[in-house]
């Protein structure tokens, strides 16, 4: 009998006998593999904490007792075992499942989250809030060791030390970030594993016992427990101890029995903070993500006989377009550095490293830190380039402004899934980028609409020697035909791409060649739309803009971002300054967050298709006469 489809909450978990429990473990990993080979997502860290997560539902009592995975990406199992088996297979889909923990979706998520190491800070948090309340039941983070190398995590560990708090935290150490971990961190685990001899000494032992005919099975079981008992007395994790936290570890997180016991010693612990510290193995179950834990980190659909990807040749990706140019500027300049928070291989950045491993630097995810880091080097001379998607730039927010645009230092921002990003969803789409930059002083931003505009970008911020960021969306563009010559992009100058009498459509990033797709619809109904490419979002081309004026263009804007101090925003406030005509219509991303899907699928949810765009640039061409001053009122309305 199958037992998985038995399961429709935590409670029929806790019915189930050791032995159901490995099988259901089994089933689980089995329906996770199925799935995402169809639908694509985060195998490997999924694979990894099966048992884990099995053991905290016959342990803890959630809702009531309240988990908080961090980051969010492993959550596949929790789902499944807490009602949401049906939805399962729509995983990642438009309306479907989301990938990451989803409050709509289920009580037993308490936040939606999807960025990293904000665990520890949210359950000190709930415990505090339990402890005004009165309330008793447990509250528990589980954090990888990739997530421990956030600072933000030693923040919340130095608060929760200072207090008794009750509070656990489970660290799930698989030596994996999305790549092999790094840092005096990564070290420091590794020599708690290794102090611990008795987990390795364990593991070989019950290898070979269990191998023993007949009596090596009920053998192994009588001396692991044996071994556990002496494990219970030993100590180590002088770091956390010093935190103020009580540490139990290392323990093995694949096997449910020694979890279960573990978790019933940390719930006996009231008066302080305990960190667990379980190591488990990255993908374990499918022999290709165990052994390529990293390429099965996050992946798209595959096939599960040869792990290779299902479908059409999957687009190439703008990270590593950006990437290969960096290593060509650098081989040119050896001021140039590299830096990636543990996103070396998503960020393109995996040629540099090779190529230039002296000049290349993986933090940790750090992305704070690496800011601040390539203003020092920026000061001390050299040229860094910080690769990191827009949405984790976000963390850095206060750095970017106060140690990098305030020094006037050349460091360049490479903000890679800017923009929607599809299937992640709403933690990760890199739409408030450009409200982000617009605001800093002394800052370039630039939005290329294609590879070639890329590199100009890229090679544009290095002679300039200013702070700099450049965003660009998840996939490649590649050049597309337009009316101008020579192609050359000048910071603070538009391009005209096509010209056209009754509109003009000002655009940035992906969107512009959405906007020359629309006018292509527009050329065919008669109406003669310019397009116009924005890269130079700081500084803005006000030339342009006045000639716009001066030849009475009513312009619309299209953006993909949020328009609230986007670019359109932007353009109007610079209009108003200038006693130009203000944009009939800003298209973007309203506000609100935007849900996860196929790109085509988000982007029309957001009216960013072409087709779209010439739709609503005709009704506006329509309401208004072409060439008459906006109607504030008609601006309002057309923006909401
Ligand atoms: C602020 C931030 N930066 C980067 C990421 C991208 N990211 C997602 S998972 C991950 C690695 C997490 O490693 P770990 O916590 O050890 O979990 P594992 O996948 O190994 O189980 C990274 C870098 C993120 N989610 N948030």
């Amino acid at each position: 009998m199958t037992i998985l489809p038995t399961i429709t909450g935590p409670a029929d978990v806790k019915k189930l006998t050791l032995e159901e429990c490995d099988q259901l473990a089994r089933e689980v990993r089995q329906c996770i593999i199925d799935t995402v080979s169809h639908q694509g997502g985060h195998l490997a860290s999924n694979l990894g904490i099966v048992d884990l997560t099995i053991a905290l539902h016959r342990s803890f009592d959630s809702p009531r007792d309240q988990m908080v995975f961090d980051v969010g990406h492993q959550v596949y199992t929790h789902k499944l075992l807490t009602g949401r088996l049906d939805m399962f297979k729509t995983l990642r889909s438009y309306h479907g499942m989301s990938g990451f923990p989803c409050q709509a979706e289920s009580e037993h998520d308490l936040f939606d989250t999807g960025h990293s190491s904000t665990s520890i800070s949210m359950a000190l948090g709930l415990a505090r809030a339990r402890d005004l309340k009165g309330g008793d039941y447990h509250v528990v983070a589980i954090v990888g060791d990739g997530a421990l190398t956030g600072g933000e995590c030693y923040e919340a560990m130095n608060d929760a030390g200072q207090g008794h708090t009750r509070l656990i935290v489970i660290l799930n150490d698989n030596e994996m970030s999305i790549s092999k971990n790094v840092g005096a961190l990564s070290k420091y685990f590794k020599n708690l594993r290794a102090s611990a001899s008795w987990y390795g000494g364990k593991k070989r032992i019950k290898a070979r016992m269990q191998k023993i005919p007949l009596i090596g099975r009920p053998l192994a079981k009588v001396s692991e427990n044996i071994m556990n008992m002496v494990k219970s007395v030993t100590t180590g994790g002088e770091l956390f101890e010093a935190l103020g936290f009580r540490y139990l570890g290392p323990f093995d997180g694949n096997n449910i029995e020694e979890m279960s016991r573990v978790f019933e010693e940390a719930k006996a612990i009231t008066d302080m903070p305990v960190l667990i510290h379980i190591v488990t193995i990255k993908g374990n179950g499918y022999d290709l993500a165990e052994t390529q834990p990293e390429r099965f980190h996050g992946i798209a659909p595959f096939r599960v006989e040869t792990g290779l990807k299902r479908g059409l040749k999957p687009s190439k990706s703008a990270a590593n377009c950006a990437g290969a140019i960096l290593v060509r500027m650098a081989s040119e300049d050896e001021h140039i550095l590299a830096v990636t928070a543990a996103m070396s291989t998503g960020t393109g950045l995996s040629e540099f490293a090779k190529y230039f491993p002296d000049r290349f630097f993986d933090v940790g995810i750090a992305e704070q830190h690496a800011v601040s880091l390539c203003a020092g080097m920026a000061r001390g001379g050299f040229k860094p380039f910080f690769a990191v998607y827009a949405t984790f730039f976000q963390r850095a927010y206060d750095q970017m402004i106060h140690d990098v645009c305030l020094q006037n230092l050349p460091v360049c921002i490479l903000a890679d899934h800017a923009g929607l990003v599809g299937d992640d969803g709403k933690t990760h789409h890199g739409v408030f980028i450009t409200p982000m930059c617009l605001a800093m002083p002394n800052l370039i931003y630039l939005q290329p609409r294609d590879s070639e505009e890329l590199e100009q970008t890229m090679r544009a911020v290095l002679h300039a020697n200013r702070p700099s960021v450049i965003a660009y969306p998840k996939e490649q563009i590649e050049p597309y035909a337009s009316d101008i010559h020579g192609r050359s992009f000048e910071i603070g100058h538009w391009q005209m791409l096509r010209d056209g009498g009754h509109i003009a459509i000002l655009a940035t990033g992906r969107m512009t060649k959405h906007a020359v797709e629309a006018s292509d619809i527009l050329r065919d109904e008669g109406i003669e739309a310019a397009v116009i490419d924005c890269c130079s979002l700081k500084p803005m081309d006000i030339e342009m803009l006045r000639e716009l004026d001066a030849r009475k263009l009513p312009m619309v804007t299209v953006e993909e971002g949020q328009l609230q101090g986007g670019m359109g925003s932007e353009i109007a406030r610079l209009c108003a300054e200038q006693g130009i005509q203000i944009p009939r219509l800003m298209m973007g991303i309203g506000d609100h967050f935007v849900t996860h899907g196929a790109m085509p699928l988000i982007l029309a949810e957001c009216g960013l298709m072409p087709d779209q765009i010439a739709t609503r640039i005709r009704t506006c061409l329509a309401d208004t006469d072409a060439g008459a001053k906006p109607d504030p009122e008609q601006v309002r309305k057309q923006t909401a």
